[in-house]
């Protein structure tokens, strides 16, 4: 074959949106890998993660970021709105998700922040299954078409992958001719520790009811492989704020935390790609959440 191989493309490509609009969802989606976690509460990413799906033609960087929200009171969640905005920089374009039907005043604050942008903004209405009738959502998209600034306008679902080929195809026509930024076996910039983290807070996220799981984090304590047994052991702290709420965690009997130890241990079988010996503690640390050092000792750093 004499034809000359296409030149290699790699770039930045920022995740932004509302939450819960199907930010992560999507990039595991395009990665093919659950990388960050999902739940149906909002605010369930709290940082910004890059997922890198690399290819023989091309390595595009996702950066999932935590939900633009307004009225950001306490201290964790301005530092979540910091780690979406810090995701603007440096990009070569952006997916901003919205929710099919669904058009608030959050939307609309990032769409606003789009105004400014000089990047190419590809505008993914998600969640297009939920419509049975696709000519239900041609009024809305062509509401959403008239509000952002778009490059590219494209209904997909996360769940059914509709759409997902036109997106990376709208992508790949913004990102630079370079060679890969990161290593090819790369798949994220964060550490194991943390996605195991992150794995546990997600049992949090979506066994608990409505309250717990915005005051609760999750601190790895102990994160070793043990030669001789040939499994992992991992010690992970739940820390809340209020004594209740440790109770609820705990739940009756201590039926609760086990179960969502056994979810967890489960997902972090499937990350180590190794047996798992998993312990789960849960800790009251008051106000943790609006508290700066605290903050910053768990992890929140931008
Ligand atoms: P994020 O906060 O924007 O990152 O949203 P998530 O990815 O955590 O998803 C929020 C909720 O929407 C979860 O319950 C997902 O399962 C759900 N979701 C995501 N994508 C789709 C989709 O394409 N269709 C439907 N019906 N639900 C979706
Ligand atoms: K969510
Ligand atoms: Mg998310």
């Amino acid at each position: 074959n004499t034809a000359m191989s296409s030149p290699y493309h790699a770039g930045f490509v920022a995740v932004i949106g509302r939450p819960n609009v199907g930010k992560s969802t999507i990039m595991n989606g395009l990665l093919g890998q659950k990388l960050s976690i999902t739940s149906p509460k909002p605010q369930t990413t709290r940082h910004r993660i890059h997922g890198i799906h690399t290819t023989e033609h091309f390595q595009i960087v996702f950066v999932d970021t935590p939900g633009m929200h307004l009225g950001a009171s306490k201290s964790i969640n301005r530092y979540m709105n910091r780690a979406a905005n810090s995701a603007f920089g440096d990009v070569d374009a952006v997916l901003f998700v919205v929710e099919a039907g669904r058009w608030s005043k959050e939307d609309q604050a990032v769409a606003d922040k789009c105004q400014n942008l000089d990047v190419p903004v590809i505008v993914l209405v998600n969640k297009i299954d939920k419509f049975k009738q696709k000519e239900e959502l041609f009024p809305f998209l062509q509401k959403v078409g008239e509000k952002v600034p778009f490059e590219a306008l494209i209904p997909v679902s996360a769940y059914t992958k509709s759409g997902f080929d036109a997106i990376e195809t709208e992508i790949l026509k913004h990102i630079p001719e370079q060679p890969a930024i990161f290593p090819e076996d790369y798949i994220t910039d964060r550490s194991t520790r943390f996605l195991a983290s992150e794995i546990v807070r997600e049992k949090l996220m979506r066994t608990l009811g409505d309250e717990v799981p915005y005051g609760a984090t999750v601190e790895i304590e102990q994160f070793k492989f043990d030669e001789e047994e040939n499994r992992w052991h991992i010690n992970a702290l739940i820390l809340v704020e209020r004594p209740g709420q440790k109770q609820i965690v705990i739940g009756k009997k201590g039926e609760q935390i086990k179960q969502m130890g056994i979810q967890a241990r489960k997902d972090l079988m499937h990350l180590l790609d190794s047996r798992v010996h998993l312990e789960l503690w849960v800790k009251v640390k008051e106000n943790w959440s609006d508290d700066e050092r605290a903050l910053a000792s768990l992890g929140y750093t931008e």
